[in-house]
């Protein structure tokens, strides 16, 4: 898929009042700001036109933009996140992707929750995560929306699984037929027939990186998954990721990409 556009949310001030199981401190709020901002050039270095939104100091954990819509060629689809702290966001950006051009519009309901960092896009299939965010109605909701318009879908059951947050926070996939995998998750039957880039425990915050057109995002600090990434010819783009993934965010979902 060939990207031109991303929305972003810059973090607010009360960004350290989101939520988080990680247990690695407080973020530092100038750094997330300057992270974040870097993160913005890199996407425009990947040939995007990036939206910048500023920060919604109702929802400290905004920025976190990817989980309030999945988007595809044929239809936005808003979302229903599944912590209650984070519902009003959708409304907040609803606007933005209203006017983003989308043949149409389409929302998951009540009692339907999903949040898009459970939603892996592979070519014209679709994984789906069911999670602690996203539960079955939602899931079957965004399920029959995505085989209306043409794409199939598999669901991934992370719920027994540990700190997992989102499917996005132990896979991606980055073309070519590959997926970056949480070793754990490798031999799933849903994954076979790709070529796996298997990231081993610690290296598991690597896993949630991100194609853009030609370069593949990926967090500073994780040599064998970036070596990996060269070895098999793409381009990795480092970015300094620290602030955030104290607040259990990725690469994936500081942008809404389409
Ligand atoms: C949350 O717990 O909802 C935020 N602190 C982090 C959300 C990260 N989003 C994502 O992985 N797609």
């Amino acid at each position: 898929t060939h990207f031109t556009k991303a929305i972003v949310r810059i973090p607010g001030s009360n960004f350290a009042e989101g939520l988080t199981t990680a247990e690695l401190g407080a973020p530092n709020y100038e750094l997330a700001f300057q992270q974040h901002a870097r993160y913005c050039d890199a996407l425009r270095e990947c040939g995007l036109q990036v939206t910048v939104l500023p920060a919604d100091l109702r929802y400290p954990d905004s920025t976190f933009v990817e989980d309030a819509a999945v988007l595809t060629a044929e239809a936005a689809i808003l979302t229903r996140p599944g912590a209650a702290s984070r519902a009003g966001e959708v409304e907040a950006i609803a606007a933005e992707i209203r006017g983003g051009g989308f043949p149409s519009v389409l929302s998951i309901n009540e009692p339907g929750t999903l949040d898009g960092g459970d939603i892996c896009e592979v070519g014209r299939h679709f994984f789906l995560g069911l999670s602690l965010r996203s539960n079955e109605e939602g899931v079957q909701q965004l399920g029959m929306f995505l085989e209306a318009l043409g794409y199939t879908a598999s669901v991934v059951d992370i719920r027994e699984m540990q700190s997992i947050l989102h499917l996005k926070s132990g896979i991606a996939y980055i073309g070519e037929n590959t997926l970056v995998v949480w070793e754990e998750m490798a031999d799933l039957p849903q994954f076979q027939g790709y070529e796996l880039i298997r990231v081993s425990p610690d290296e598991h915050y690597g896993a949630n990186c991100v194609r853009v057109n030609d370069c593949v995002l990926v967090a500073e600090g994780f040599p064998k998954l970036t070596a990996e990434l060269e070895c098999r010819a793409f381009k990795p783009l480092l970015l300094e990721m620290s602030e955030f993934e104290k607040m259990d965010g990725g690469l994936s979902c500081l942008s809404l990409r389409f």
